[in-house]
């Protein structure tokens, strides 16, 4: 892939992230493999400084996992000698980092392989968009560590497979397969092992070529009137369109497509 002239992207990040650009793609990479991408304040703070410092001009994020797993979730250690205020703060900053993931400035795909549990399911539930590959597993072991879900997961799950779903994975301990998180709706594409990074780039590069204020609306607008009732979304629907519809790259967009210069939409 071409390396990029466009602004230069060197977060300060701590060793368990990395974090890379190529063109308009930034990609953050969980790199704490030896942990098993465990999430440590360090690494949750890291993730926030990551995304809060994202160029204007990059367009989409990959969010990915070196070694066998994409995140163990929560990294336990921490957790021991935590009073009841510091558990309400930590989960607080938690939701504020993955907050700056699903309501940030650019749709984040995920790729991910591996275990994907506890506080790492929650992450990945903040991306936009979900690669998995055909190792992943999903589990919610919170019930057996006796604590509960405390990054966004009761929240942002329960809209993905539905509360009873959530219910017994907390209270089973139980383990999705791929495929089974792939039907339930935990991800939206299903690959072969090592080729997840690969397809989410390609769709992170098709997501890139949006209009930004589309993109913007797609990530801030729709899940807010899907939420709302019905009424009071039409309208917000109808303000967000004419907002859309208004801008001058959705004029010279729609006058490329009736001037025969646009891509027509092709069976898949
Ligand atoms: C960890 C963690 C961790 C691994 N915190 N250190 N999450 C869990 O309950 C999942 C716990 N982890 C596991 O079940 C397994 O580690 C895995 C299935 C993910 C991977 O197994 P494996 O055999 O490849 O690795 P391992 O030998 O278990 O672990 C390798 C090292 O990573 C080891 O440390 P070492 O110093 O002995 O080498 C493990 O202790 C360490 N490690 N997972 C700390 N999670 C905001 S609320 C969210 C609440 C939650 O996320 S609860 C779910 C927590």
């Amino acid at each position: 892939m071409p390396t990029t002239s466009k602004s230069a992207f060197a977060p300060k990040l701590p060793s368990s992230l990395a974090a890379e650009r190529r063109g308009e793609i930034a990609f953050l990479r969980l790199a704490r493999p030896e942990k098993r991408n465990a999430l440590d304040d360090t690494t949750i703070r890291g993730i926030e400084a990551f995304f809060a410092a994202l160029p204007g001009d990059v367009r989409a994020v990959v969010l990915h996992g070196t070694g066998e797993h994409f995140s163990a979730g929560l990294d336990l250690s921490a957790l021991a000698e935590a009073d009841v205020a510091e558990g309400v703060m930590h989960s607080r900053m938690w939701h504020r980092v993955f907050d700056l993931i699903e309501f940030g400035k650019v749709p984040v795909v995920a790729v991910l392989h591996g275990a994907v549990v506890g506080g790492g399911l929650e992450l990945a539930a903040a991306a936009h968009v979900r690669v998995a590959e055909r190792s992943a597993y999903y589990a919610l072991p919170e019930g057996t560590r006796g604590i509960f879900l405390g990054g966004g997961g009761t929240v942002r799950l329960p809209r993905l497979i539905g509360t009873t779903r959530v219910m017994d994975l907390m209270l089973t301990g139980r383990t999705l397969s791929a495929e089974e998180g792939q039907s339930l709706g935990l991800s939206h594409y299903l690959v072969e092992p090592a080729a997840g990074l690969l397809k989410a780039t390609e769709l992170a590069e098709r997501i890139a070529t949006n209009a930004p204020l589309t993109n913007f609306a797609v990530m801030h607008a729709l899940p807010r009137i899907a939420e709302s009732d019905p009424a009071s979304g039409y309208m917000t629907e109808a303000l967000m369109a004419a907002i859309a519809q208004g801008s001058e790259e959705a004029k010279a967009r729609l006058k490329d497509f009736l001037e025969k210069r646009g891509k027509k939409v092709l069976r898949g």
